[in-house]
């Protein structure tokens, strides 16, 4: 009875597991990465493989360092059972190295900021580094493991060098325009963090919403955090005029947010806090008109997106609110930076304003733009004052920059160009490099509504955040990259993911990788396609690319050969070559295709690749013509 049960499934397991490994040695030996995403420093392959079985003893020296916890329980969660000693109570002679991991945090000598140093060998896995750099050697070796048994892996042997080409490396995302609660911004940290992006920057207000907090002003997320209804289709450019007639609101309560600080920081991710003015302020506003220039309007939670033109005005009393919300905002994240926005100002209700134009003349101000210096110069000082340094958007350029602040250039390059020139520090976000998440991701109309934009995964890939118009010491002042994710149009935490993935390992590598290290490629079709069929497994939505080969294009003469590769692995690619959208009841593609087009003749293949977990890219179509 047992035999004739498992002679079946050994004949199926055999071919599959040799299947496995010959796919995964095939695509080690050929890839210089190790599939490892942001692509090392150096990375020098050797032979073989270490095996890590429920027998590999893992070895370390400081137990309660935050890396170290976080490997263990990684390893629990994904089912390896391994011991782990702490070598410096363990009897040394009770043990033996083969077989096993050493985490060492006490090594001698140095290695750069958030640096490791990792070595595999067919008996040992060594990491070395100190803080992050530990961490970052685990997410290495975490994405190094191959495996689909249970508490088993592979793992190539390979000695690698590491540390990051900047210091900060940024994602942010926008939960005034929609809301995502704290399991979505953890499971968004665990994303950063994985990727080794460092910094997260929460935009945290604007016009739609208020979504933190503020204990002495309770009305900003009472009145503020909700809005009663919000537009239906692209604000601008018209889809609609219509509303959906939906109430909708969310706000993060001090103690979830000291949560996901702590969540963030046991992943060294340090959160930057975004607390919008004097611009896209109207939810606050619409809370407390005493901010605004003229209290005796009605104001509403914004409805819509755009620019508003109902802004702070620079009063006392203006000023005594925002220093207490800071206060509040400093006391609860302990990073050194505190995000004052400063975009988008439109000075409409400071002209009208008798208040501001006296106070202009005291103060010497000779126009609005400098007036918007004042109010953030302003700012910068209170929060100088209490031992932090402000960033802004770059519109805190014009009419002079505050002393110590660091500026994010997205309006192309040119902000953080002139900031570095000034000697401060810059990071670089410009939508126009492919650094808007927000923006579509393919010209297809297949692509879900976006604010629109062009930002294909090869142009974030390409950014280069240094502008050549810097020289080397201006360029210092270049401390990053960060890519934003406004959500204006990203109703659901579905659709972030969409947006997100997998540019955000493209900008992973921007902000880690030498610029001589990058190779879109060996990015794009040698190591992505693993690390997508790991999100696919794991429940993490993405956008499908269509498979490499498959791009819409028309093709003209008489003969063809096609090869395809998807962009998933283990995704599947069916055509039609009948004009239809394909679908899994088509024809699945199963290797390269020839075509022969008669004199004046034309033909669509047409493709679509869908994951094992049933995502779907769209819809290609290569039309060749005779
Ligand atoms: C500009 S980038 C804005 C945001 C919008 C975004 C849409 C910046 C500092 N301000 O308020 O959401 O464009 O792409």
């Amino acid at each position: 009875m047992n035999t004739t049960i498992q002679i079946p499934n050994y004949k199926f397991r055999i071919p599959i597991i040799i299947l496995l490994f010959l796919a995964f040695t095939s695509t080690a030996q050929s890839d210089p990465n190790l599939g490892i995403i942001p692509a090392p420093v150096s990375v020098n392959k050797g032979k073989g493989e270490f095996r890590l079985t429920p027998e590999t003893l893992i070895l370390v020296d400081s137990p309660s360092n935050k890396a170290i916890h976080f490997f263990t329980e990684y390893l629990k969660k994904a089912g390896y059972i391994n011991t782990v000693l702490d070598v410096n109570t363990v009897d040394k002679k009770k043990y033996s190295l083969k077989n096993s991991i050493t985490l060492s945090l006490n090594f001698k000598g140095d290695l750069p900021a958030e640096g490791y140093r990792l070595s595999v060998t067919e008996n040992q896995v060594i990491i070395e580094g100190r803080g992050a750099g530990m961490f970052y050697g685990i997410q290495s070796l975490i994405q190094m493991m191959h495996g689909t048994n249970p508490g088993y892996a592979a793992i190539p042997c390979a000695t690698i060098k590491d540390y990051p080409r900047f210091s900060y490396r940024g994602m942010h995302l926008d939960v005034a325009r929609h809301f995502y609660d704290t399991a979505f911004v953890k499971k968004y940290i665990d994303m950063l963090a994985a990727y080794k992006i460092n910094s997260f920057h929460w935009h945290l207000t604007d016009d739609q919403g208020w979504r933190i907090e503020i204990r002495k002003y309770p009305k900003l997320t009472e009145v503020g955090s909700k809005r009663a209804q919000t537009k239906i289709g692209r604000a601008t450019g018209g889809d609609s005029t219509s509303y959906d007639n939906m109430p909708y609101e969310g706000f993060y309560t001090q103690d979830q947010i000291a949560d996901v600080i702590r969540y963030a920081s046991d992943r060294y991710v340090q959160i930057i806090p975004e607390i919008e003015m004097p611009g896209h302020s109207l939810a606050a506003i619409t809370a407390y008109p005493e901010l605004s220039c003229d209290p005796s309007k009605t104001y509403k939670v914004g409805e819509t997106w755009g620019v508003s033109n109902d802004v702070l005005c620079p009063t006392n009393e203006t000023f005594k609110m925002l220093d207490d919300i800071l206060l509040e905002v400093m006391e609860l994240f302990p990073g050194k930076y505190i995000h004052i926005g400063g975009d988008e100002c439109p000075k409409i209700a400071w002209k009208k304003s008798e208040f501001c134009r006296s106070l202009m003349s005291e103060q010497n101000i000779n126009d609005e733009n400098g007036l918007q210096s004042w109010f953030i110069g302003k700012i910068e000082k209170y929060v100088n004052s209490q031992g932090r340094n402000i960033i802004g958007w770059d519109e805190i350029l014009e009419g002079g920059l505050a002393p110590n602040a660091t500026v994010m250039s997205w309006r192309g390059d040119k902000g953080g160009i002139a900031a570095a020139q000034l000697g401060h520090d810059v990071i670089m976000t410009p939508g126009s490099g492919g650094l808007y998440f927000d923006h579509a991701q393919s010209k297809s109309p297949q692509e879900p509504l976006s604010i629109g934009g062009y930002a294909p995964l090869e142009k974030t890939y390409a950014y280069n955040p240094v502008p050549s118009a810097l020289n080397a010491e201006q360029a210092k002042h270049v401390i990053g990259v960060q890519a934003n994710v406004w959500t204006e149009y990203i109703t659901t935490t579905a659709k972030v993911e969409y947006a997100v993935l997998p540019r955000l390992m493209a900008l992973a590598e921007v902000g880690w990788t030498p610029a001589n290290g990058k190779d879109f490629t060996n990015f794009s079709q040698q190591r992505l396609p693993r690390h997508l069929a790991r999100l696919d497994a794991t429940g993490t939505n993405f956008r499908v690319p269509v498979a490499y080969g498959a791009e819409d294009t028309t093709l003209s003469g008489s003969h063809f050969t096609i090869k395809l590769t998807p962009a998933v692995e283990g995704a599947k690619i069916y055509y039609t070559l009948d004009g239809y959208a394909p679908r899994e009841t088509d024809q699945e593609y199963k290797g390269p295709m020839e075509f022969t087009i008669p004199e004046h003749g034309s033909l669509h293949f047409k493709t679509i690749t869908i994951t094992a977990a049933g995502r779907r890219s769209n819809v290609s179509d290569i039309k060749m013509e005779n």
